[in-house]
């Protein structure tokens, strides 16, 4: 449907990037090298996954169409992940073919990545030829592959069909009034949800213009909507908790600059974790604007949202997005009255096809035919508010959602931790922290700054502990298992340590 939309304006400026600009003309000729490249004389890549490793910019936007017109599974890499994350993306998804940025390239030599593994760099990819036939690829398709943290195990991957994009693009393009003349600053990153779908595919489903930074960066951020030809900007409350600290830090005249930019747009948008009222109230002052609250995952991308016309109340996230049905329900699975707090479970056309290869969990998941998301809300005077996670072990922090359990495995793996505990504890910036509470191995000594090097050769940078604290024993019930509100006591009022 993208490829199709898109042949109806080719001419108009589809992505401002570093590299330069790009019509979707230009999108459409490169993603159909891409495509051709990758398919080598096949008719069809019949749903084979390629894992890719791009940085934001052209060249991504025009290998993940290549991939989706090939008739392949796109499997996004993170760019700022260690080689154990992008070896367990690529091996967890069965990957057939890996796709790499030249420079980014040698990343992928210290991983085991199997020998049958096709590789190409985005230079080869794009260096094909572009007129082979491309197959159809139906709307019952598996077309994407996201991995998301849980309550167990490691992260699992979500399968989105292009049925399933289709129509979370389609409900976000009609609630918010996207049209061509949007133009939009991508400063998320581009494997997960909030960048692919809410801002990425929506401004070329629309035929808008998506600009890209390499990577979020407050002066740079604000120098872009200082410009004033933004219309639209969505992120997560981080980024605006760092606009605001840019904003305050700023002499007067830029300040004004800043401001008039904001005043030039119409429409912000804050998601993916809780947005702190001060920050609403804040931003409001700065920019003149009240952000848009919205509720997603990355199993069904957007459910809820607050209006685009109408009263935009703190604190919640709105109603029903168009084409999505939600409810909420008590343990039993019961349906509970409006202003009693439920599990928030979800269903319509954008809600993902399954978890890959582990129909165990697809089967928990939709236990009921709905999808349980694992939020608690409550529904009050017509909008729902969100009280929290069922799980203690799911953190949130920068708007990235990682699993405690994922990280304390990892951590029990160092030579000097006999058992340890991570919480997320409440931090205005981040929205939670990853804080660890350790015991030691007979005789060991170990420093947060010695952790922190040794974790960030084995995870994602924002799983990373910001705090140690190293304990006799920690805090456990009768029988053995820690208490987790106990362990994040310890770190109440401690400040973050960055890397
Ligand atoms: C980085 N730092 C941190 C964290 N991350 N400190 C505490 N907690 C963290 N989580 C530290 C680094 O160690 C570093 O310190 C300094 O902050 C800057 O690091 P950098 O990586 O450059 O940070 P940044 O670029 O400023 O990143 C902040 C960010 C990023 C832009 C807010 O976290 C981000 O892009 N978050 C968005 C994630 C996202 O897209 N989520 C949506 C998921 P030092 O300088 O000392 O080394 S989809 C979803 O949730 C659903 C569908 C939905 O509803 O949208
Ligand atoms: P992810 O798995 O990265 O897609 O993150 C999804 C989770 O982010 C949801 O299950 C919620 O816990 C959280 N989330 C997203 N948007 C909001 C919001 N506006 N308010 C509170 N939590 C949110």
């Amino acid at each position: 449907m993208l490829v199709a939309r898109a042949q109806q304006y080719p001419d108009r400026t589809a992505i401002g990037a570093a590299e330069g600009t790009f019509t979707y003309r230009d999108l459409l000729d490169a993603s159909a090298r891409v495509a051709g490249g990758l398919l080598g004389g096949q008719d069809d890549l019949g749903e084979t996954r390629v894992a890719f490793l791009v940085s934001p910019g052209f060249g991504h936007v025009a290998t993940q169409w290549g991939i989706w017109r090939a008739g392949g599974v796109a499997v996004p890499l993170a760019t700022s992940h260690p080689p154990p994350e992008l070896d367990y993306v690529i091996r967890d998804s069965d990957a057939g073919v890996v796709v790499a940025d030249a420079e980014l390239a040698p990343r992928l030599e210290a991983l085991r990545v199997p020998a049958a593994v096709r590789r190409l760099t985005t230079t080869e990819a794009l260096a094909a030829d572009g007129g082979s036939a491309l197959p159809e690829v139906g709307e019952g398709r598996r077309a994407m592959i996201l991995y998301t943290s849980g309550t167990t195990g490691r992260p699992k991957g979500v399968v989105t069909t292009h049925g399933n994009l289709c129509a979370q693009v389609r409900s976000l393009v009609a609630a918010w009034e996207w049209s061509a003349d949007d133009r939009i600053l991508l400063v998320l990153p581009l494997h997960h949800v909030h960048g692919i779908v809410n801002v990425l595919s929506c401004a070329l489903w629309s035929g808008a213009r998506c600009d890209m930074l390499a990577k979020f960066d407050a002066g740079e951020t604000w120098q872009r909507i200082a410009r004033g030809d933004l219309t639209l900007f969505m992120a997560v409350p981080t980024v605006y908790h760092k606009l605001i600290a840019a904003w305050d830090a700023a002499p007067p005249e830029r300040r004004r600059e800043w401001s008039a930019g904001c005043g030039r747009m119409r429409l912000m948008v804050s998601g993916s974790a809780a947005l702190p009222v001060r920050t609403l109230e804040r931003w409001r002052e700065i920019s003149g604007h009240t952000l848009l609250e919205r509720y997603g995952m990355t199993e069904f991308a957007m459910a809820l949202s607050n209006p685009l016309r109408g009263e935009r109340r703190p604190g919640f996230v709105g109603t029903p997005l168009p084409g999505v049905e939600v409810r909420l329900v008590d343990a039993d699975g019961t349906p509970v009255a409006p202003g009693t707090p439920g599990e928030l479970e979800v269903r319509g056309p954008g809600v993902f096809l399954e978890y890959w290869r582990r129909p165990d969990a697809t089967a928990t998941a939709f236990g009921s035919g709905w999808f349980r998301t694992g939020d608690v809300a409550v529904l009050e005077n017509g909008s729902y508010r969100i009280l929290g996670r069922s799980s203690v072990d799911i953190i949130k922090t920068g708007g990235y959602k990682i699993s405690a359990l994922e990280i304390e495995e990892v951590l029990r793996t160092h030579a000097a931790v006999a058992d340890c505990a991570v919480v997320g504890v409440e931090d205005v910036e981040w929205g939670e922290r990853v804080c660890v509470a350790v015991e030691l191995v007979a005789a060991s000594r170990l420093t947060l700054p010695e952790l922190q090097a040794w974790a960030k050769e084995r995870l994602a940078p924002y799983k990373v502990p910001r705090a140690l604290s190293v304990v006799q024993a920690l805090p456990r019930n009768a029988l053995g298992k820690v208490i987790k509100p106990e362990v994040g006591k310890l770190f109440r009022g401690t400040p973050s340590v960055d890397t």
